[in-house]
């Protein structure tokens, strides 16, 4: 197995998605040097309205800052920014290209994740080569206009209970109702707003990855 998606399945924290209307006045840079201080392992880029040079050349700003602070790389759709960044990987919606052609170009070595936001959705997601899974939205967002009805958490304990890769679920997690994720086994979660909202990205940061982590103690 490829040692980045080694690291994906060993990885027990925060998955950033940037997001340039939240960053604010933030670069993108501040905010992985800050927030990989305090728990967040995965940066995914997702730009919309910027040419392709921009792109481009922020996707490789983004891989150094990230490789930097040793945290894993994914682009967001477009597997020719990923490749032309060197990222360590891509996420695909269910109307990007399909898995089998991105796993093609991209090759074993590149992690593949998937959203899944319906039980046809998460059938094609355990039937294809990916290397995450990425249920939601698990909560209401305002972040993603057409994010879809939330599915619960019930949706991801399903999805838990059908495969051995990483579940990584989105939408809505906040630093309270993180801990119904944790209950249910989940040690990774992504967000946007959670995290990009805060005055303090650092302390938010940290009190979302203790959160999520601090054990259950039931007896
Ligand atoms: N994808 P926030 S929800 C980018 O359900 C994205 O596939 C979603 O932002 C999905 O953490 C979402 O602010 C937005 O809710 C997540």
């Amino acid at each position: 197995m490829n040692k980045n998606i080694k690291k994906l399945k060993n990885i027990k924290g925060i998955y950033l998605i940037l997001d340039r209307k939240l960053a604010g006045e933030r670069s993108y840079r501040e905010i992985i040097e800050k927030t990989s201080k305090h728990g967040v392992k995965i940066v995914q880029l997702r730009e919309k309205g910027i040419t392709d040079r921009q792109y481009i050349e922020t996707a490789i700003e983004i891989k150094d800052v990230c490789r930097k602070n040793n945290v894993l790389f994914i682009v967001n759709d477009r597997i020719d920014i990923a490749l032309a960044s060197k990222a360590d990987g891509v996420h695909l919606g269910q109307d990007d290209m399909p898995v089998e052609y991105a796993r093609k170009i991209l090759g074993k070595n590149k992690i593949i994740g998937i959203s899944a936001g319906n039980e046809e959705e998460l059938k094609y997601a355990l039937n294809s080569d990916v290397d995450y899974i990425s249920p939601g939205p698990v909560f209401p967002t305002a972040t993603k206009n057409d994010a879809g009805k939330p599915i619960g958490i019930e949706f991801v304990k399903l999805t838990l209970s059908k495969t051995d890769k990483p579940v990584i679920p989105i939408g809505g997690i906040d630093l309270q109702n993180v801990r119904e994720l944790s209950k249910i086994g989940i040690n990774k979660v992504a967000v946007i707003s959670a995290i990009l909202k805060a005055n303090n990205i650092e302390t938010e940061t940290l009190t979302l990855y203790q959160n999520l982590l601090k054990p259950f103690h039931n007896r």
